[in-house]
This record gives C-alpha cells, sequence and structure tokens, in this order.
C-alpha cells in the first residue's frame, strides 16, 4: 500500500503530465496557426507521450491498489513571439518536470518505497532525454536566427518525428 504523502506526490505528478500534454498542444496551435505544421506535429507528438506519461502514473498508483484522485489543470499559455520562444519554453518546461521528478524520488527514499523509486528510474532517464531533445532545438533555433528559408527546413525537419 502506497503511503499518503507518495500517493499525493503521484497523483500531482499526472496533473503535472496532463499538464504538460495541455501545454504541448497549445503550442502545436500556435505552430499550427503561423503555418509551421512540421513544428505542430512536433508538438502534437509530444503531447501524445505527455498523455502517455500521465497514464504511466494512473496505472501504478492502480497498481498499488491506489486512488487516482484528479486535480484542474492551469490555462496553457496561448501565444508565443517566436518559434524560439516556444522551444524555449518548452525546454523550461522539461526542466521543471525533471525537478518534480526527482522530488518524488527523493520522497519515495524518505518514505522507503523501493516500489516507487524503481519505478520512477524510466522518468528519470526520459527526462535526459526529453530534455536534450529540446535543448537541441533551440540550441539551432539560436543558430538560425530569423532567416526564413532555415526556419522552413527545420519545420519540415521537425516535422518528420514520429
Ligand atoms: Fe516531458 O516529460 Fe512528461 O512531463
Amino acid at each position: 500500500m502506497l503511503k499518503d504523502k507518495m500517493l499525493e506526490g503521484l497523483n500531482n505528478q499526472i496533473r503535472e503530465e496532463l499538464e504538460s500534454f495541455y501545454i504541448y498542444l497549445s503550442m502545436a496551435g500556435y505552430f499550427d496557426s503561423i503555418s509551421l505544421t512540421g513544428c505542430g506535429a512536433w508538438m502534437k507528438a509530444q503531447a501524445n507521450e505527455e498523455m502517455s506519461h500521465a497514464m504511466k502514473f494512473y496505472g501504478y498508483i492502480n497498481e498499488r491498489d491506489a486512488r487516482v484522485v484528479f486535480a484542474g489543470l492551469n490555462k496553457p499559455k496561448a501565444d508565443w513571439k517566436s518559434p524560439l520562444e516556444a522551444f524555449e519554453d518548452a525546454y523550461k518546461h522539461e526542466q521543471h518536470i525533471s525537478g518534480c521528478i526527482h522530488k518524488l524520488a527523493k520522497l519515495a527514499q524518505e518514505v522507503d518505497d523501493p516500489a516507487t523509486l524503481n519505478f520512477l528510474q524510466w522518468f528519470i532517464k526520459e527526462q535526459v532525454e526529453e530534455e536534450s531533445s529540446t535543448r537541441d532545438v533551440v540550441d539551432k533555433l539560436r543558430m538560425i536566427g530569423e532567416a526564413p528559408h532555415a526556419i522552413f527546413m527545420m519545420d519540415r525537419v521537425l516535422g518528420e518525428r514520429k
């Protein structure tokens, strides 16, 4: 059985993951509205990953015979000045999520819950990849600056994400 504090933390992480879904879908909406549909597709793929993260926490809480409880989501930002600004926000958001996962892992150690600590290992690794992939796009967009043909090329490349 999960300890109360641990369950509260895991339920809160479902909210964080669903909020991530919402944020990336909002970014997809922004990109689609300015016809950067490759970036929009990248963000939609990212949003779908976030939903799958939320469902991993959902499944784990049920496996531990505990109760999933949802909280309200914050309204996501809807507009960005540039593709770079949107991806910078995505990178900052991934850093925030890494911090949340690390806090959960610390809590699992404090409440002596090795099963949850083990469950969280996948997310610790995943966050390294998520930070790396968003930082990579930020770095490239910084190199490109405002050159329209380069942004167009980048949009095509990002649209190839599966
Ligand atoms: Fe972006 O990894 Fe979940 O939130």
